[in-house]
């Protein structure tokens, strides 16, 4: 895979906060913000294939811009031509955070990232899609995430496959049949996957999974035997090590455990692959 280290970069994309608010079940309004990256001369004009990009449990719209140098790692991609510009959102999943003790209480955080599939239809693409000059198509969508924002990638995946194409689990599995039901339950949740894919009209065309995890990572043992599954499946997945053909790609990284810090050099590694072929 290919590295992230600082580098000086001049022309440099701005963040800008996007202030929305959500429906909640009892049809009170929850006020929300995401944070959206601009790539260095965004044009009003144009228009920008768009990342979503989520954190992990606990975390907020800040979390992968606090944690990791990954606006270093968009801004110089952009400036070095190893990608075209496009918009990131890192939006949040929560509405209320829970009160956070120790281990994540996998329940709650599934309830969590199941309700913000609805956000993300209702809500939050919306919201995104009238302010800025984003591509409005699925083929111009991409979702992505770390942690609890790779099961919130796995779900989009099951639930609003119409609003993207473009994939990218990290450090997180599919939590369909309960807290790390990629390990747990492997068969079963593969079996769902591919079921859920032709319920939702689709086939191996219509979208691309670029997925990683770190060799020291906690959900690496979760990750690794759902993808392994998904491989054997060649029906619909065909997996390839080259970013560029087949739909299915999964980089394991060394010395690499569950953090942004590391995470975040999967998307500077699958960023020129994203929306690559839409030319
Ligand atoms: C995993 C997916 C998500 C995993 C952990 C998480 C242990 C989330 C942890 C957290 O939010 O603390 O496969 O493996």
């Amino acid at each position: 895979m290919e590295l992230h280290r600082y580098h000086d970069v001049n022309s440099r994309g701005t963040i800008e906060r996007l202030c929305y608010s959500v429906k909640e079940k009892d049809g009170k309004e929850a006020a929300k913000y995401a944070n959206v990256y601009l790539p260095f001369g965004y044009d009003s004009g144009a228009s920008y294939p768009t990342l979503y990009l989520i954190h992990g449990g606990g975390g907020n719209p800040d979390a992968w811009l606090d944690c990791s140098m990954i606006k270093n790692a968009l801004d110089a991609s952009i400036a070095e031509g190893r990608c075209k510009p496009f918009i990131t959102v890192f939006p949040g999943f929560y509405n209320h955070p829970p009160v956070r003790t120790g281990r994540v209480d996998e329940e709650t955080e599934r309830g969590h990232v199941l309700r913000f599939q609805q956000e993300l239809r209702n809500e939050l693409i919306p919201a995104v899609e009238s302010r800025f000059s984003a591509d409005r198509s699925r083929q111009g969508r991409a979702i992505g995430g770390f942690s609890m924002g790779g099961v919130t990638t796995w779900f989009a995946f099951l639930e609003n496959l119409d609003l993207f194409s473009v994939f990218m689990p990290l450090s997180g599995d599919c939590w369909q049949f309960g807290g790390l039901g990629g390990g747990k339950e492997t068969e079963k949740t593969v079996q769902y996957i591919h079921d859920r894919v032709l319920a939702q009209g689709f086939g191996g065309n219509d979208f691309r999974i670029f997925a990683g995890t770190g060799y020291e990572d906690i959900a690496c043992p979760n990750l690794t035997p759902q993808i392994e599954r998904m491989k054997q499946d060649q029906d619909l997945f065909r997996f390839s090590d080259n970013p560029e053909e087949g739909n299915l790609h999964y980089v394991l990284m060394e010395n690499a455990p569950h953090m942004y810090e590391k995470v975040y050099q999967h998307v500077y590694n699958y960023a020129p692959f994203l929306f690559a072929r839409q030319d």
